[in-house]
């Protein structure tokens, strides 16, 4: 009897064994990424800076710099990425199921997603917070004066319960018009369906271009919300993980140290251990990560450092004008920070 219980034991002990170890190559998002030779990203449907298809159908955007930088790291390619476009409901059921190997897509940073959704935030790359646009015909000049307004938001967004929560701590009433991309919301707020327009800051800049006349629209001076957005992947690959933080990371540090996409090489001589560590010609190199020893080098050579891609994408480079403000370094009085690559 008892050795039958033996056995029985090292039977299930063994199944187990077998399944975790399945489960655990199935769940390495690095092999996986390393032997398909590309990064699948997970983007928005189209939101000009953070990611959107250009008139080529080449996706831009800050967001899509990330996943360009991650492939650079990962693969020495940043063209080595497959954009799959998901609205905001579809986003975190894609990277659940395996769909995408990272989501890059103007998503906040909340408990819930970062907890009960088994996901994980890799960082920040953008903080905003949320605001309202309006048409200027309306006379409005702050959110408090919009009791009774009709809203256009859109669906499965921090957006939609920060609406709710701001009316009702300010004891007012409003109509949802509810929309499940942004294009369908501009279209909306431009066609009259609503009197105003909500979503994160960066994203009122980006929709009021689209608009027919953008003139006749303004952003209310009021932020009713934290939204740091950021990548996002998933719970229980900490090698993953590792890479898409450090990936983030190495950008600004680039640009705390001065690298940029044009002078990488120079630098690789640098006198600066700061310096050299980043390109991978000293320090930790590679190794604790799994990837090669210049992934450093690759992402700032190819993409950039965080600055660069930051103006490039929504900021004086770019069609949205957006200054560095909050988003700038922490040296030079923003939040961005990042530890050091050592
Ligand atoms: N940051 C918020 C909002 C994200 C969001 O999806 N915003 C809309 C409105 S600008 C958007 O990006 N839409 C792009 C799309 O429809 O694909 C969140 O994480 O819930």
């Amino acid at each position: 009897m008892a050795n039958k219980l033996t056995l029985i034991a090292s039977v299930i002990a063994a199944s187990t064994a077998l399944v975790a170890n399945t489960a655990s190559a199935a769940d390495s998002t690095l092999d996986k990424v390393t032997k398909q030779g590309y990064l699948t990203c997970g983007v928005s449907t189209g939101l000009p800076g953070f990611s959107n298809p250009n008139s080529k159908g080449e996706w831009e955007g800050i967001d899509v710099e990330y996943c360009q930088a991650l492939a650079a790291a990962v693969l020495g390619d940043k063209t080595k990425v497959k954009y799959v476009p998901l609205t905001a409901k579809e986003r975190f059921t894609a990277l659940q199921s395996g769909e995408i190997d990272v989501l890059s897509r103007n998503t906040t940073w909340t408990l819930q997603r970062d907890a009960a959704l088994g996901l994980n935030f890799v960082g920040v790359n953008y903080y905003d917070g949320q605001g309202f646009m309006v048409k200027k015909d309306l006379g409005i000049k702050s959110a408090k004066e919009l009791d009774g307004a009709s809203v256009c938001v859109q669906s499965g967004t921090t957006t939609e319960l920060n609406l709710a929560d701001y009316f009702r701590n300010n004891g007012m009433s409003y109509k949802p018009v509810v929309f499940d991309t942004s294009a369908q919301t501009s279209k909306g707020f431009d066609a009259g369906r609503c009197d105003v327009l909500t979503t994160d800051q960066s994203g009122l800049y980006a929709l009021r271009l689209n608009l027919q006349n953008p003139d006749s629209a303004m952003v209310l001076p009021e932020i009713i919300s934290k939204e740091p957005l950021g990548p996002v992947v998933r719970q229980g690959d900490d090698q993953w993980f590792n890479v898409a933080k450090w990936t983030l990371f190495a950008m600004v540090n680039a640009e705390e140290y001065g690298i940029t996409s044009k002078n990488a090489d120079e630098m690789l001589k640098s006198k600066d251990p700061n310096v050299t560590r980043i390109l991978g010609v000293d320090g930790p190199k590679g190794q604790g990560l799994g990837i090669r020893d210049d992934w450093g080098y690759q992402i700032i050579k190819q993409v950039g450092n965080y600055g660069e891609s930051f103006e490039r994408t929504v900021g004086k480079g770019s069609p949205l004008q957006i200054s560095r403000g909050v988003n700038a370094l922490w040296n030079e009085g923003g939040f961005m920070y990042a530890p050091p690559i050592r």
